[in-house]
């Protein structure tokens, strides 16, 4: 008679407050570049699922959008409404919590994630991120006892998850946990989202990357075409748009310096990504913000 194997399959949600390191950490466990990653705040907008499968255990990742409940919401729109881990455990089929924070970095919205997670249904990892960063390690251990003494966590691991290149303890402790469960999804699928996404998220990352403090905050990317040509590779046709003409000038740079930089860089992502030749024209536009709410879906 046929036996039917053992598997295993969990949703693991990575949360914390904005620039710990959760996409860094996200894009390692699913060994591609999938989420965008800038030392900016809040650069992941939206919740992101990369599924990593591995013989009989299947781990469903989500990135999250880092909760801002204190620092100032300078750049928050309404793309980035995640105020609360419940916004997130909404669907209560959450297997295990990863909990990143920074370092001995403590802030009003470290604490204000970790005082959400006090009643929460599923165990949850503590993981102190860049403790590169962390010149004085002696200050390590106070800091992790003084979390511990808040959450009784399933266990804390200090990494570097920047220098990691495959957080294999952390897999091997997330695996541990698995439930008995069949596989959600076939054994090649990696992620929910679009390739359209995946191509204007890309050019968003650069625009971060280069712009940086310049960046107009309404400034937004969509992808007019993205196609795969048999003799060619991927052409992708990419829109910025703006508001103002002057944040189209500070886009484009003087000569069209900036906007060069970010189409190089953005392409030579994706290439890497679709292990193919790619295409890519990027045109900044203005547009009226009605324009804008109304093409993503803001009104
Ligand atoms: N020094 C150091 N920097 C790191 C490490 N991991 C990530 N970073 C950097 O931290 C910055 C923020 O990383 P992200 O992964 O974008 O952070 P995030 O938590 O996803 O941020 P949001 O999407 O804004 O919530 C980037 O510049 C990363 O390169 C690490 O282990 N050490
Ligand atoms: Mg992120």
């Amino acid at each position: 008679m046929h036996e039917e194997k053992i598997t295993y399959c969990g949703y693991v949600e990575i949360i914390g407050r904005s620039n710990v390191g959760k996409s860094t950490l996200f894009n390692k466990l699913i060994c591609k570049k999938l989420s965008i990653v800038s030392d900016k705040p809040q650069t992941t907008w939206y919740s992101i699922i990369g599924v990593s499968t591995s013989g009989v255990h299947q781990i469903i990742y989500k990135d999250n959008p880092g909760i801002i409940k204190f620092t100032q919401k300078r750049m928050l729109n309404k793309l980035v409404e995640i105020n609360s881990i419940y916004d997130i455990l909404i669907k209560k089929i959450t297997t295990l919590i990863i909990f990143v924070v920074e370092g001995i970095k403590w802030t009003y919205d470290d604490q204000a994630v970790l005082n959400e997670l006090h009643d929460v249904f599923c165990p949850i990892i503590l993981l102190i991120n860049k403790v590169d960063e962390v010149y004085n390690k002696k200050l390590l251990l106070p800091h992790i006892q003084f979390l511990n003494n808040q959450i009784d966590f399933y266990v804390t691991l200090p990494v570097c998850i920047k220098n990691d290149t495959y957080p294999m303890k952390l897999v091997n402790i997330i695996k541990s946990i698995l439930p008995i469960a069949k596989h959600q999804f076939s054994k090649d699928y990696v992620t929910n989202c679009s390739q359209e996404f995946i191509v204007s998220e890309i050019i968003r990352e650069k625009l971060m990357w280069f712009l940086g403090g310049e960046l107009p905050y309404i400034s937004k990317v969509y992808v007019d075409q993205c196609e795969k040509n048999k003799s060619y590779g991927y052409k992708i046709y990419g829109s910025i748009v703006v508001k103002r003409e002057e944040h189209k000038k500070i886009i484009i740079g003087k000569q069209g310096d900036k906007i060069k930089k970010i189409s190089i860089a953005a392409r030579q992502d994706m290439e890497n990504l679709f292990k193919m030749a790619v295409h890519l024209e990027v045109w900044v536009k203005v547009k009226s913000e009605k324009f804008i709410a109304k093409r993503f879906g803001m009104i």
